[in-house]
């Protein structure tokens, strides 16, 4: 039986993924406005990633018979003409903070000895060093290219192809 304390810290995290994925979307918004369109799809695909992360706590809530909180969701900022090292550089730095919470969701679970909780949190575990990752990368190839702006533009492309690998349709998540 999932305990009042665990269903009312992952309403918290559903929060957070929600915000993660609105985050995302204003990133998308800024790097569409300054003509990186691959970089602006990357993080729209990013954007569905993050609602499917909270779409699936919601679903396990319903599973568990818990009502999941329709959480309001704090407006994400981002600077204005931002370079896209720094951009990633606050992709991988947020997505440091999401571990962190997802970490300390699983230590909840565990010392609750909610056993069905920590089997579906270990899945985001696994999904955060994909994350964490994919930041990186991304991270490492920009510090590569410095000032090379054909590079970049290629860069551009190349996570332009970036494809949504998760659901993103939630009508079954009921
Ligand atoms: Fe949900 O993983 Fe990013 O934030």
């Amino acid at each position: 039986m999932i305990s009042q304390k665990v269903i009312d810290r992952i309403n918290v995290q559903i929060e957070r993924e929600m915000y993660s994925a609105f985050l995302y979307m204003t990133m998308s918004a800024e790097m569409s406005k300054q003509g990186y369109t691959g970089i602006a799809k990357w993080l729209m695909v990013q954007y569905h990633e993050e609602m499917f992360h909270a779409m699936k706590f919601y679903k396990y809530l319903i599973e568990q018979g818990a009502k999941p909180a329709v959480p309001a969701i704090k407006e994400a900022q981002v600077k204005s003409g931002i370079g896209i090292k720094e951009l990633f550089t606050e992709v991988l730095k947020h997505e440091k903070t999401v571990t962190a919470s997802i970490r300390e969701l699983l230590e909840l679970a565990s010392a609750e000895k909610d056993y069905a909780t920590e089997n579906v949190v270990r899945w985001y575990i696994d999904e955060q060093v994909e994350e964490e990752k994919n930041a990186e990368e991304i991270l490492q190839n920009i510090e590569l290219l410095g000032e090379n702006k054909q590079g970049l533009f290629m860069l551009n492309i190349e996570l332009g192809k970036r494809e949504l690998s998760v659901a993103s349709n939630f009508v079954s998540f009921t």
